[in-house]
C-alpha cells in the first residue's frame, strides 16, 4: 500500500534537516518502506484539505491507504510498529523503547524547542536576554540526565530502537547553539544516529527539495 507523507514546499532551515518530515523519512528508510511525498506551502497547510489531515496546520501527515495520522511520534510508532527493524521483539524491551520515543517527545523536546522559539521567534523581545540563560539552563539539566543514562553506550537500550531515532531527531535541533559539545558522549550519539545509511538517505532526500531551483 503507498504511503504518503506530506512536507514542507520550503523548509525554513532551507534543507538542515530540522523539519519533522525527517524523522519520519528516517523511519521509513530504516525499515525499507517506499514512500511518496506531497510537498505543501505554508498557505495550504491552513487550508479545509490540509486541515482535514491534520487539525493543526502543521507537517508531517502520513496516509496509508484509508488511514491518515499526523504527530511524528504516532507516525514513528505506527512504521515501527507495522515492520520489523525500529522496536525490539521482546515485548519488555520493546514497552521501554517506546517509553524513550514518549521521553524524547514529552521530556527533551519540549526545553529545546523553547530555547529555539527564544533564539528565533523571540529575538527581538527586550526580555530575551535575560530569559535565555534560563531557557539553556534548562537545556543543560535535560542533557545532562541524559547523558549520565547512556553513559558509555551506543544506545539507549541495547540495540538502536525507534525511541533512539526520535532521540536523535529531537536532539539535532541543538547542533547549532554548540550546547552539545558540552556533553560528548551525547554529542556522539547524535553522529551515530546521523551515520547510519537509513539517516542519510532520509537527509539527502529532504535536502534535495530545499535545494532545489
Ligand atoms: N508535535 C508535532 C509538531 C509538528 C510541527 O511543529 N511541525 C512544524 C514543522 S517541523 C510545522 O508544520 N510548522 C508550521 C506551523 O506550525 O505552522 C509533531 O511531532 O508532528
Amino acid at each position: 500500500m503507498t504511503i504518503t507523507i506530506t512536507a514542507f514546499e520550503r523548509s525554513p532551515d532551507g534543507g538542515m534537516g530540522l523539519a519533522r518530515d525527517t524523522r519520519v523519512r528516517w523511519a521509513l528508510e530504516e525499515v525499507g518502506q517506499p514512500y511518496e511525498v506531497r510537498l505543501v506551502s505554508f498557505r495550504a497547510m491552513k487550508e479545509p484539505a490540509h486541515l482535514a489531515l491534520h487539525p493543526f496546520g502543521q507537517i508531517p501527515t502520513y496516509q496509508e491507504g484509508d488511514l491518515a495520522l499526523f504527530e511524528t511520534g504516532a507516525i514513528v510508532f505506527r512504521i515501527a510498529e507495522r515492520h520489523a527493524g525500529l522496536l525490539p521483539k521482546n515485548a519488555n524491551a520493546r514497552a521501554r523503547a517506546i517509553t524513550w520515543m514518549f521521553a524524547a517527545l514529552n521530556t527533551v523536546e519540549p526545553p529545546i524547542l523553547e530555547l529555539a522559539n527564544a533564539k528565533i521567534l523571540e529575538s527581538d523581545k527586550p526580555w530575551t536576554q535575560e530569559r535565555l540563560p534560563l531557557v539553556e539552563e534548562r537545556v543543560r539539566d535535560r542533557l545532562q540526565q541524559l547523558a549520565a543514562r547512556l553513559g558509555d553506550a551506543d544506545w539507549l537500550d541495547g540495540g538502536f530502537s525507534a525511541g533512539d531515532l526520535m532521540m536523535v531527531s529531537v536532539l539535532l535541533r541543538l547542533k547549532p547553539s554548540g550546547i552539545l559539545k558540552g556533553f560528548p558522549n551525547l554529542a556522539t550519539y547524535v553522529a551515530r544516529g546521523e551515520a547510519r545509511p537509513a539517516y542519510k538517505r532520509a537527509f539527502a532526500a529532504q535536502a534535495a527539495v530545499n535545494t532545489r531551483k
